[in-house]
């Protein structure tokens, strides 16, 4: 972790019923859960075509009041207890533990997305470390989920390995939403493609797609989508944070 307080945006993405055989127990009837998925980037939750997991990170299932629940690790619960988001006040409560595993496949629906119903798919670099160890995909633009989506659409064996159903993966295309001059409304493809990065695991290589695109997206991108399609990332993204807070529909968390 760096020295600086990293302040994330928890997008909360509404896991749709019937639950799961894990989750079916009497805690969380009548309760609405969501996947907690940690963001730097909230105006970007338009082009959302699907939620990472890590296949064999522990995750639990977290009051956050009377009513809502949200599954993410411990880590980010205990943090979240301390920032006023438990039922009892600074004290994590977990009402049935789960894996990655347990959540793949899981449809959900999320904020802003265009997509009405996401699927929850495996990420291979997930960090549990960071965040909520649950990350929101948007492959228009971030380098990490472009090529994890595209090793998941490439590889059927890899699809297989993780019990990935076709339906989860194939109908989802990339959704253009920020133009960045130069770069395009799909800047990460492109970026990934420039500097031939071949799969997720090209851990170098991503980063310096991340870097590129992310200083290029802010400081120069315009949203083409939305509320504020025509406005700058810039301006854009302060805006759609707070109606997302506003509305519920997120929370802020820092660590
Ligand atoms: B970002 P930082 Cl469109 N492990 O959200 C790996 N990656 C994680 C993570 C974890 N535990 N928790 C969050 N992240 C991702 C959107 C996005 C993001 C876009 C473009 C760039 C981008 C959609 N995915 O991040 O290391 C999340 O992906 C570029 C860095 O804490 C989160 O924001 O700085 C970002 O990494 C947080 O990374």
């Amino acid at each position: 972790e760096g020295v600086q307080p990293q302040e994330y945006t928890i997008i909360k993405m509404e896991v749709v019923p019937p639950f799961p055989p894990k989750m079916q127990v009497l805690e969380l009837e009548g309760k609405k859960v969501f996947l907690a998925a940690a963001t730097l980037r909230p105006e970007t939750m338009y082009g959302q075509t699907n939620c990472w997991v890590l296949p064999n990170g522990n995750y639990g299932a977290y009051e956050i009041n009377d009513t809502e629940v949200l599954i993410l690790t411990e880590r980010a619960a205990r943090n979240l207890a301390y920032q006023n988001h438990s039922r009892v006040p600074q004290k994590q409560t977990c009402l049935v533990e789960l894996t990655g595993y347990d959540l793949i496949g899981l449809p959900v629906k999320s904020p802003l997305s265009f997509n009405e119903i996401i699927y929850v798919l495996p990420m291979l670099t997930i960090s549990t470390d960071k965040g909520t160890g649950i990350v929101t995909s948007v492959p228009s633009d971030a380098p990490d989920d472009y090529m994890a989506l595209h090793d998941l659409k490439a590889k059927p064996t890899f699809r297989a390995k993780f019990g990935v159903k076709d339906e989860w993966v194939l109908p989802f295309e990339i959704i253009p939403i920020i133009d960045i001059p130069e770069f395009g409304d799909k800047a990460a493809k492109k970026v990934c493609e420039d500097l031939k990065i071949k799969s997720q695991n090209e851990k170098d290589k991503l980063a310096e797609a991340k870097k590129l695109v992310y200083l290029r997206g802010f400081t120069e991108g315009t949203m083409t989508v939305g509320t504020y399609a025509g406005k700058r990332v810039q301006e854009a993204k302060p805006l759609i944070r707070t109606e997302l807070i506003e509305s519920g529909q997120a929370i802020i968390y820092s660590e």
